[in-house]
């Protein structure tokens, strides 16, 4: 499916002698199209010829959907890894065989008796063993489930695709969180929210007849990184959404989605009962808007037995919830949890709500935390990482830790839409890891945000999906990493950022050491580079209002609060008091300059512009070192990458060369602008590189 067509080639009439120049190197173009599920035949003679004699035989006995979609990705891409066709058999019938299944699927699986370990690794988990099986070496991948055994088959290709020793395999895996969801903020109309990979992929007016091969790439693509769950639409729900034909069209798309375990959701708008309903009120308490909520997941369930439920905005940046009719968050979650709970789903209420009086980042604490226990046991709040709205850095938001009753759903944004869109390089699982494992202190040290949300009896992430009809599906090459890299923390959030991007380098550009070693280092530092040019040391929400993309500290003066005197967001105990929402150990830290640290001073206190950082620089002196030091960090990053022409195909390689260019742009522009308007209140010197200013 992710080949490139070859017919092309074969009608073209060139003379063979130009062919045969051509024709290497058009084989050779790649346009990122198959991601990191390259199934390229691997070029190390040595690796190669060990690889075929372990893989050279796939074993998937029985039938079911999933099944299918296992051997035929298993025989796709060792086809293509080992360059010659592997071949599929019903039983094992030579030495290096793979054997994939579940002990109900398979009778020579269930004859190994796994059953015990098996157990221990739950529904998602799988173990990738080499066994000696009638004298024959095997490696069985083995579920409880097919959803297992095929996230094993696809961990066991990475293990071929990052070359590595396949001999003597002893894996056990299960994943931290049971919930791992793209919220994708797409359209009815094809347009994506915040999106920059082009349209959205779900064809809505194709819908159900025809169905875009893309989805079942799509599918793929998720299955291999573990995530179990799409929200097909944006939470600023259209209420057609729910009507009868598009619930239709919801569940085409989860006919193709279903075989690699993954669940459709919908976002809600809370106003359909009215809207879509004929009801007169959307009121949570009214029986007949209850009732037509039942009957909607009713019919939602008629055609999508796994639906997964509901994702709702409410009272939310217009958006309209249970607060129109004075009824609480809570009465508003629970009459669609209550609709869903006989089928199994559950409802993900946000907790993005902000526009009161006071500190934005204190309204959604003031607002959840009191209903901390009035939610009914299918509810998940979602929350975003910080408590503002997904900006280069925040602090973690005090609601985790806040709600001991009530699961919480973090929410992060894979999208980069106040991070740099589809120009800038930036590998945010840094951001990611750093928020998961904040520790909130809240039963002692080490209550990180990741054991707090993994710790509720339901539990689950997810992520804004940086997914579109761009043919490398994210737009920039490098936005793919984050994709990818959202998926492995939600399947195991113990992983490194490090060992993250090495996997999906090796995957998705090259094994070569050069390769690999020059590309971990550019993402390494790309989250920092980017703090740095747009937001550092805690400067936060001072984007361009429409697009959120060049800076705008102009119209966002309450949010950095500059002035002659000095500059930063006064949240301490003597200014808004957000840091009285977190524990006293992270609290008091925040709130004292002394232990405050540097990378979020100015989320915290206001300070004067000669106030010495513990950088040992004035405040004024840190942020003209952070804004030069992040353009030199982009400037880096194409020195870097301009090493690696003709180690990676030309086509991506030009695609990231151009984007590197509009990004330093981006980084200067961000720079100059901001030092300067804040030299207008301080009057200090500061003078940009004569080389690289840009016009003011
Ligand atoms: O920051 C804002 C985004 C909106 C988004 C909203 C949200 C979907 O700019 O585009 O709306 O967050 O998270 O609801």
């Amino acid at each position: 499916m992710m080949k490139k067509p070859i017919h092309l080639l074969q009608k073209t009439a060139f003379p063979a002698v130009l062919l045969a120049i051509l024709l290497p190197s058009l084989l050779q173009a790649e346009d990122g199209y198959q991601l990191w599920l390259r199934d390229k035949k691997i070029d190390d003679a040595q690796l190669l010829q060990t690889y075929s004699g372990l893989a050279g035989e796939i074993v998937v006995q029985g039938d079911s959907p999933t099944l299918s979609a296992i051997r035929e990705e298993l025989h796709q891409d060792l086809s293509g890894l080992l360059g010659s066709d592997v071949a599929l058999a019903d039983k094992v019938t030579q030495n290096g065989a793979v054997l994939v299944g579940t002990p109900a699927s398979s009778p020579l699986i269930a004859a190994l008796n796994l059953q015990a370990d098996l157990n221990t690794q739950g529904d998602d988990g799988y173990i990738v063993r080499s066994v000696t099986s009638n004298n024959n070496t095997v490696t069985v991948i083995a579920s409880k489930t097919e959803t297992g055994a095929l996230y094993g088959a696809f961990h066991f290709l990475r293990l071929l695709q990052t070359q590595q020793d396949i001999s003597h395999l002893d894996i056990s895996e299960k994943p931290k969180f049971q919930r791992r969801l793209l919220n994708h903020w797409d359209n009815l109309n094809g347009s994506v929210e915040r999106g920059y990979a082009g349209k959205s992929i779900w064809q809505w007016d194709d819908l159900p007849g025809k169905v875009d091969p893309r989805y079942k790439d799509y599918a793929r693509a998720n299955a291999s990184i573990g995530i179990n769950g799409a929200i097909l639409n944006n939470v600023n729900a259209k209420p057609e959404q729910l009507d009868a034909e598009h619930i239709k069209k919801a569940a085409a798309i989860a006919d193709v989605l279903r075989p690699y375990g993954i669940h459709v959701y919908l976002s809600a708008n809370f106003a359909a009962p009215k809207s879509i309903g004929g009801l007169s009120t959307a009121d949570p308490l009214d029986p007949a808007v209850q009732a037509w909520w039942k009957a909607k997941a009713d019919e939602i369930y008629g055609l999508i037995p796994d639906f997964g439920g509901f994702l709702v905005k409410a009272n939310s940046e217009g958006q309209p919830g249970p607060r129109d009719y004075h009824r609480t968050h809570a009465d508003g979650a629970n009459a669609l949890a209550d609709a869903v709970a006989p089928h199994g789903g559950v409802v993900m209420w946000r907790c993005f709500v902000y526009g009161g009086a006071g500190d934005r980042a204190m309204q959604a604490y003031k607002e959840f935390k009191p209903l901390d226990g009035a939610f009914h046991s299918n509810v998940f709040l979602q929350v975003k990482n910080g408590p503002i709205d997904f900006q280069p850095r925040e602090m973690f938001h005090p609601l985790y830790g806040a709600l001991p009753k009530t699961p919480i759903m973090p929410e992060l944004e894979i999208t980069q839409e106040n991070t740099g869109h589809s120009t800038d390089l930036v590998y945010l699982a840094n951001m990611w890891k750093e928020f998961l494992d904040s520790d909130t202190y809240v039963s002692g040290q080490g209550t990180t945000v990741a054991s707090i949300a993994q710790g509720y009896p339901i539990n689950g992430m997810a992520g804004v999906a940086n997914i579109g009809t761009d043919r490398n599906w994210c737009g920039h090459d490098f936005a793919q990493a984050n994709w990818y890299a959202f998926g492995r923390l939600a399947w195991n959030s113990s992983l490194t950022t490090d060992q993250i991007a090495e996997e999906w380098i090796r995957m998705t550009w090259s094994n070569d050491p050069k390769v690999v070693s020059t590309i971990q280092d550019m993402m390494r530092g790309s989250w920092e580079a980017m703090v740095s040019y747009e937001m550092p040391i805690g400067l936060t929400h001072i984007m361009e209002g429409g697009d959120h993309y060049a800076p705008a500290p102009k119209q966002f003066q309450d949010y950095h609060r500059a002035d002659e005197h000095g500059i930063g967001y006064d949240r301490s105990s003597t200014g808004s008091n957000a840091v009285s929402e977190y524990a006293p150990e992270v609290g008091n830290k925040y709130n004292d300059l002394a232990t405050c640290p540097d990378n979020l001073l100015l989320w915290f206190h206001h300070v004067p512009w000669d106030y010495k950082m513990k950088s040992d620089r004035t405040v004024w002196e840190e942020l003209c070192f952070r804004y030069n030091d992040g353009v030199n960090d982009v400037k880096n990053m194409q020195k870097q990458w301009g090493d690696l022409r003709g180690k990676v195909d030309t086509e991506r390689f030009t695609a990231v060369q151009k984007k590197l260019d509009m990004q330093l742009a981006h980084a200067k522009n961000w720079r100059d602008t901001c030092l300067h308007f804040f030299q207008d209140f301080n009057h200090l010197s500061y003078a940009p590189p004569a080389d690289d200013a840009t016009k003011h």
